[in-house]
């Protein structure tokens, strides 16, 4: 349900930049001969000449639509060019467009803060370079008011008197007389187009733009001269363009909540809200969509254009309808191998070019019963930690499907087929990588991340590892669930590791995922649309041993720092003692089923507590960490998986610091309580059955297991009482 956001100001420039006919413009830069000619790149398929997915501006005179097929195409327009997207492992290539997305972005960027929206839009918010220009050389002082910026539509300008066009938009953008709120559109104008004109110079594409104090009125102003202009919305302007405005139309009303408004409130555009009361519609909908709603009525939107110019998450999908749909589990293993392979890639690039790693792998899927009367029930979306390296993500991908398909056809019906046709079908597969969070900066911090990264390398494993013992059942000889490697740990805790998903994508990535899976009812296999997959930079020579790489130069990196900074210390002491992230690195995280004492023990020796970790099940870990069939594995650890004696005395300060802030608190309330311990608060936190056992809270146990992820919330919160 959407919900209403303070205007933070109502003086705001924000601009939604969208490019034309996207996918057509990136073919015709490759192929300048289509430059002008009726254009349309196809979804490569046999059956029909495959689907349309982008249509040129001069192919759209002859009636072609996105919606038709090849051959329809070419019915209504003989001489259209027809584009393949490109293919790769039996699925649309998609990185040429995520790149080219990327280049405008670089651009655009330049004058404000910038929201990359999807694979071909922004949105821009440009106050700042409006009021810095409106301060220091106003649209009244420029000799030339650029060309296209002249071009701009207005919305409430009149031009029906026959008057040139051109002319009352300089009168417009040089009103002495005008209201500040007018004077900073008048600038974000001329910014606007000047952006525009520079995207075209430098990558040849063209793109349209709305301008408004919002990014709702700016959304929907962008599409509505295209392509190649750019259409502004004065506020005084606002009431008009939303009467009329079909209530579905509007972002976030496409769906039920616009179905509600229309059958039972009799709403069909958005200035028949007008005539609610704010209550009425918060009796209705509830406080905040209530409110919401009332604010969209009147043009009102206090969304923040955030600085985003990377995506939030990477996917990769394909659907498989109609008599494509995949009827047994290699079948879906063949597939799940393929998009895990090109989310990998996706993923090693994101980390190699952008220093970002993702820490939740997803599986979404769709599927049919074809003998139930519980047609309704959907497939269940599956997450868990996720592990780099293709192997890893595939295999860990194959378990989530498998525990997904277990829940949708029941445990018994798992049982008792394998590779044989049992009665249900995939008609869409996806797996997605989320919670993105940049590398910390500052080499211990990465170490930490590093270490922190590994560690669900066995911790999801676990969680995996009751799944795997009944999802093997369904496995055909020679299907491998990775589960065998796991099957002497048996935690009782285990599913808990896997959860049910929301997906974690974004509004508009979920309006497009329902928009491209209900494309594909005409039975024919077509891609997962790309806007809902939202992409990252081209992905260049990625794979799973450049990760490695990656991650081994930063290791190697840290450690001679670290050993660098600890060198006097430790010479003090003629002894190496490790550090509380050495302590980290070798930290069991095996959540469950283990006692306390074993997990992590503070004893008093004399005056000098110390911290030991020990671990009655180190072998269980050497078997956690064997690497799975064919994964790659990067070196765990120095095989000091003993108990650990640790000096708190010893605890470089230094490396503390680096921690997060809340950690820091509960780390230094656990070994120095006297010294330390900053408030009562964290006492709360944990919990203690001994004065000398500590014990984590899950937040911290999370923490240590999965790097600086507090808000990564994989273990539910009875396990804290659980684990006490
Ligand atoms: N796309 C896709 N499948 C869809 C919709 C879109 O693969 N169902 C791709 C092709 C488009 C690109 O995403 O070029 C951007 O989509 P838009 O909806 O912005 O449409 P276009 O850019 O093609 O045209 P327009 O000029 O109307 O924005």
């Amino acid at each position: 349900m959407p919900v209403a956001k303070p205007e933070s100001s109502d003086s705001r420039v924000i601009a939604h930049v969208d490019m034309d006919c996207f996918y057509v413009q990136v073919e015709e830069r490759k192929q300048p001969q289509l430059r002008g000619l009726p254009t349309a790149v196809v979804q490569y398929n046999e059956w029909k000449g495959g689907a349309l997915i982008a249509v040129s501006y001069e192919a759209r005179k002859f009636g072609v639509k996105r919606s038709m097929r090849g051959a329809e195409a070419k019915e209504v327009c003989p001489q259209i060019q027809l584009v393949q997207v490109p293919v790769a492992r039996g699925k649309a290539d998609l990185n040429g467009y995520r790149s080219a997305g990327s280049e405008v972005v670089s651009i655009l960027s330049r004058r404000g803060r910038c929201e990359r929206a999807s694979i071909d839009e922004v949105y821009l918010d440009l106050t700042d370079a409006a009021e810095t220009m409106l301060a220091e050389n106003p649209p009244q002082n420029l000799e030339k008011i650029d060309e296209e910026a002249l071009k701009s539509h207005i919305l409430g300008l009149n031009n029906e008197d026959g008057s040139d066009v051109k002319e009352n938009v300089r009168e417009w953008i040089n009103r002495h007389n005008a209201d500040h709120r007018d004077k900073l559109l008048a600038c974000g104008i001329l910014i606007v187009a000047e952006l525009r004109m520079q995207v075209l110079k430098e990558t040849e594409f063209t793109c349209s733009a709305g301008i408004a104090h919002n990014k709702m009125l700016a959304k929907l102003a962008s599409g509505m001269n295209k392509p190649a202009q750019q259409t502004v919305v004065p506020s005084s302007s606002v009431n008009g363009l939303l009467n009329t405005l079909p209530i579905r139309k509007m972002k976030q009303l496409g769906g039920k909540l616009g179905i509600s408004l229309q059958t039972d409130m009799g709403v069909n555009t958005v200035g028949d809200l007008l005539q609610f009361p704010e209550e009425k519609l918060q009796e209705r909908y509830g406080i905040n969509t209530g409110t919401w709603l009332w604010n969209i009525a009147r043009g009102i939107s206090g969304e923040a254009v955030e600085g985003r110019l990377l995506p939030k998450s990477h996917g990769s999908g394909k659907t498989f309808p109609g008599p494509r749909a995949l009827k047994t589990v290699p079948a879906v293993q063949h597939w799940l191998n393929q998009l895990c392979e090109e989310l990998s890639e996706r993923l090693c690039s994101d980390l190699d070019q952008n220093k970002r790693m993702a820490n939740t792998l997803t599986l979404h899927a769709r599927a049919y019963k074809s003998s139930d009367s519980d047609s309704q029930k959907k497939f269940p979306s599956k997450s868990c930690p996720l592990r780099y390296g293709t192997g890893k993500i595939q295999e860990d991908a194959f378990n989530l499907f498998q525990a997904g398909l277990r829940e949708y056809i029941g445990f018994y019906g798992v049982k008792t087929q394998g590779s044989q046709y049992s009665g249900w079908g995939i008609t869409s597969l996806s797996v997605s990588a989320s919670k993105i969070v940049p590398i910390p900066s500052g080499t211990c911090s990465i170490a930490k991340y590093f270490h922190g990264q590994s560690t669900p390398h066995f911790s999801s494993m676990q969680s995996l590892d009751n799944v795997n013992a009944e999802a093997t059942l369904l496995l055909p000889p020679g299907v491998h669930s990775g589960s065998e490697c796991y099957s002497e740990l048996n935690s009782p805790k285990a599913e808990s590791w896997i959860e049910d998903t929301v997906p974690d994508l974004d509004l508009q990535e979920q309006k497009d995922l329902s928009s491209s899976l209900s494309k594909t009812q005409d039975g024919f296999t077509q891609d997962i649309s790309p806007s809902l997959l939202s992409g990252t930079e081209g992905c260049l020579e990625q794979n799973q041993n450049k990760q490695e790489r990656y991650i081994t130069k930063v290791e190697g990196q840290f450690k001679s720092e670290y050993k660098e900074r600890k060198g006097k210390r430790v010479k003090d002491k003629g002894t190496e003692t490790p550090s509380i992230l050495e302590l980290f690195k070798s930290y069991n995280p095996y959540p469950f089923g283990s006692s306390l004492s074993q997990e992590l023990k503070k004893t008093a020796q004399g005056t000098g507590a110390r911290l030991t970790i020990g671990h009655a099940e180190e072998n269980e870990v050497g078997k956690e960490e064997k690497p799975m069939h064919g994964s790659s594995s990067r070196d765990e650890g120095d095989g000091r998986r003993e108990v650990w004696s640790y000096n708190i005395d010893e605890i470089d300060p230094t490396v503390m610091d680096e921690l997060p802030q809340e950690i820091q608190d509960e780390i230094k309330a656990w070994v120095q309580p006297h010294k330390w311990r900053p408030n009562n608060n964290t006492a709360r936190r944990g919990c203690s059955n001994d004065a000398n056992d500590i014990i984590l809270t899950s937040e911290t146990r999370n923490v240590l297991a999965f790097g600086n992820l507090p808000d990564l919330d994989l273990a539910p919160s009875s396990d804290q009482a659980s684990f006490c």
